[in-house]
């Protein structure tokens, strides 16, 4: 497991979920699109077990660049813009995945349900004892939050996936902020902005029926 010398910094990720509200309380699909690539950056530091993690998320990243760089982008610049524009256009495939292309709303929820995941397992780490293991914390995440959308063949890999994650105190020391300490105080300040995203994504697609889409 390679160390983030090679400059990736989780603080500046959490930090460009803090970037995301504009002044209506939307979430701005470009800096949460850029959030979930750098978290991508960090997971490749903790080593290739977990491509088939990246790779599912950097596809997912993809649709929703090309979403914002097609010629609808406008209509994908906010979650709510995204939203009342493929409900309006019937975009959005309620009752079975494959006839059309993954629609935006499909991703998103993909993505927004990990959020849920990182959540927990942030918070997790922040409110360990020191001799807490990553790989129990992330377990724990995981079956509170992802697992129940997962299929048995994804869930037995991904709690496989899991048992490489090292000592609490070295995740925290990953992150490259500083002691472990320092790591608590960053998710301490960072936690509540991911909160207020997850937060308010739920709501917008509970507003919509959408936290089903299949
Ligand atoms: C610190 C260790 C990180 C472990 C990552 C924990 C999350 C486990 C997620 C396992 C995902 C397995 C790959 C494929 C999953 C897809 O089937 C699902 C549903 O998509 P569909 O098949 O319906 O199109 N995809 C997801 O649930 C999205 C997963 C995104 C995970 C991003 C994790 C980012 C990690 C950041 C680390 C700091």
């Amino acid at each position: 497991m390679a160390n983030g010398e090679d400059g990736c910094c989780l603080k500046d990720v959490l930090v460009t979920f803090q970037s995301c509200l504009n002044d209506q309380q939307e979430i701005l699909m470009d800096p949460y699109v850029a959030g979930w690539k750098g978290l991508v950056r960090f997971l490749n530091i903790l080593g290739t077990i977990f491509s088939f993690v990246s790779k599912d998320a950097v596809a997912k990243i993809q649709i929703m660049e090309n979403y914002r760089s097609s010629d609808q982008k406008d209509q994908y610049s906010t979650l709510h813009s995204m939203v009342k524009y493929e409900l309006a256009s019937n975009l959005v495939d309620l009752k079975k995945p494959g006839d059309q292309p993954p629609s935006g709303c499909r991703t998103i929820l993909r993505l927004h349900r990990a959020l849920r995941w990182l959540q927990l397992f942030l918070e997790g780490l922040r409110t360990s004892s020191e001799d807490s293991s990553a790989s129990a914390l992330c377990t724990e995440a995981y079956n509170a939050s992802l697992a129940k959308y997962h299929p048995w063949i994804i869930r037995k890999t991904a709690l496989l996936s899991f048992y490489v994650l090292p000592a609490r105190n070295t995740f925290l020391e990953l992150m490259n902020v500083g002691t472990p300490a320092d790591a608590v105080a960053m998710l301490e300040e960072a936690l509540p902005s991911i909160v207020k995203v997850y937060d308010i994504t739920e709501a917008l697609y509970a507003q919509h029926n959408l936290l089903d889409i299949p």
